[in-house]
């Protein structure tokens, strides 16, 4: 079968059992495919299963939108975020020379990168839309490297199946798959809009992650690990996010 029309099988059956014997059924096809978001368990469970096994299939390899420059909002919102710790403080004080983006896990070669060696990755920039999940957004220009960039240094192994990504916020963290990690758009940003990216937006160091929702673009990121197991992460269930009754997958 070639690759296309098994896509197609599976996408078709995922719906034709969703509709037809219950979403159980659905889900048990989205586990043969190693499909089951990590908060499948969850209130949401069946529901979350279906829709990120169906987009992975349909959208895997799909752009979020790029506007023109003229669409750049004027006042992008800088939602508040927890007062800063003194450990942030202390960093700012001294102008992020020590801030540190460490990769390990599943990685053939641990590293920790200062902002000057992200800087050296080569530069991609988008022009997307920031959207939080009530209901406002803004559109600005992103500058970073891509995370696939900052993996291929490190060495991702052959198992890692997900990203997780922490913040100096201890109660910010989360995770992605391969398939979000690798793509041309999620970006470890260090720059916005042409200038640097202020604190309120998440600088010195942001993952964007322009396919899913605002939430998952985590602020002042410090930390990746790759792994093949989410379940042991916080909860187990991928990020922080579901343990607030959010889901996980938060495809837009
Ligand atoms: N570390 C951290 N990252 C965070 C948040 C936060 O409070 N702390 N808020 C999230 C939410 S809910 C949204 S909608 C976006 C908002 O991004 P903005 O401030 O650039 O608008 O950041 C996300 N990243
Ligand atoms: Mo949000």
């Amino acid at each position: 079968m070639s690759k296309f029309s098994r896509r197609q099988w599976i996408t078709t059956g995922l719906a034709v059992t969703a509709g037809g014997s219950g979403l159980a059924v659905a889900a048990k096809l989205a586990k043969h495919y190693g499909l089951i978001p990590p908060d499948a368990g969850t209130l949401y469970g069946p529901g979350e299963t279906l829709t990120y096994a169906a987009q992975r299939i349909l959208t895997r390899h799909s752009l979020a939108r790029e506007f023109p420059r003229s669409a750049i909002s004027a006042k992008p919102l800088a939602n508040e975020t927890a007062p800063p710790s003194d450990a942030f403080k202390r960093l700012q004080g001294a102008g992020f020379v020590d801030w540190r983006l460490a990769v390990d896990g599943m990685v053939a070669r641990p590293a920790s990168f200062s902002i000057p060696e992200i800087k050296r990755f080569p530069q991609s920039s988008q022009i997307t839309s920031v959207q939080c999940e009530e209901g406002w957004s803004y559109i600005a220009e992103w500058m970073g490297a891509r995370l696939s960039h900052v993996l291929d240094a490190v060495g991702t192994l052959p198992q890692a199946r997900y990203v997780v990504y922490r913040s100096i916020e201890p109660d910010w963290w989360d995770s992605i798959d391969m398939a979000e990690a690798l793509h041309p758009q999620t970006l470890v940003t260090y720059a916005m809009n042409g200038g640097g990216l202020p604190v309120g937006h998440g600088g010195p160091l942001r993952l964007r992650v322009p396919r899913q929702l605002g939430y998952k673009s985590v602020k002042f990121i410090t930390r990746l690990t790759v792994t093949d197991d989410l379940k042991k992460f916080g909860k187990g269930l991928g990020s922080a996010s579901p343990e607030g009754g959010y889901a996980w997958y938060a495809g837009i």
